[in-house]
């Protein structure tokens, strides 16, 4: 049989963490006094924390010391850590374990490729971190998205080519780290914020095992 190396970004892919990152930068914002929209969240999704930051400061056109950068980079992941505290396996999107199941029942490779750091506390806390044969998170890559590091490492780590490997994603800097990388990009979410996504469904509710059949032959 075909064997794929089936890679899922973890924020907002796999878990409705971005809120949680939502809520935390905004009250950096807040402090800083910048104003900081929904809108704005989604240029930082996918993008590492240190980056975040950089792009409130920009949006607020502030600047920082070092030293403040540090300090509103550990008040953040604080106040993140305080939120996901009490994450459990009904945090697990609609559709998601759908999906698991059927790769793990049909023997296909499972990667996590996230730019997170607090990827495997969330993992383990909601209960599927058996799932991933393979996980590379934000303490592995020296690149952020959109550079591909993050999921052609997982490809190699999984032995799989780049053009056999499938990424799931929410965002932008993701999807554009997939097409770079010569992989298939599947978008989670909504078209306007997904325009370079070879596929997109706005949720693995819509994503059909058929689909998944699809990807495993091509
Ligand atoms: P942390 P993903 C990303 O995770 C988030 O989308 C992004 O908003 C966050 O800044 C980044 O992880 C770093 O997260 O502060 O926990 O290290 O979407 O790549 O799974
Ligand atoms: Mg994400």
């Amino acid at each position: 049989m075909n064997k794929k190396a089936f890679i899922f970004d973890l924020d907002g892919v796999i878990v409705d963490t971005a809120k949680y990152h939502f809520l935390a930068w905004r009250k950096v914002a807040d402090s800083l006094g910048i104003e900081f929209t929904p809108e704005h969240n989604e240029a930082l999704k996918g993008v590492s924390r240190v980056r975040s930051l950089e792009i409130i400061l920009e949006l607020g056109k502030a600047e920082a010391t070092q030293e403040d950068k540090d300090k509103w980079l550990k008040q953040k992941n604080d106040d993140y850590l305080a939120y996901i505290e009490n994450m459990d396996r009904s945090e697990i999107l609609p559709g998601v374990m759908h999906v698991l199941d059927y790769l793990r029942e049909n023997g296909q490779p499972i990667a996590l490729g996230s730019a997170s750091k607090n990827a495997r506390i969330i993992l383990e806390k909601t209960g599927i971190i058996d799932y991933f044969d393979v996980i590379v998170d934000g303490n592995d890559v020296t690149n952020a998205k959109p550079d591909p590091e993050v999921f052609e490492r997982a490809s190699r780590e999984l032995g799989i080519s780049n053009e056999n490997s499938i990424v799931f994603e929410d965002s932008f800097a993701g999807i554009d780290a997939a097409n770079i990388a010569g992989m298939t990009s599947v978008g989670i979410g909504e078209a306007k914020f997904l325009g370079k996504a070879q596929y997109i469904f706005p949720d693995f509710v819509t994503i059909d095992l058929s689909f998944i059949d699809t990807l495993v032959k091509k």
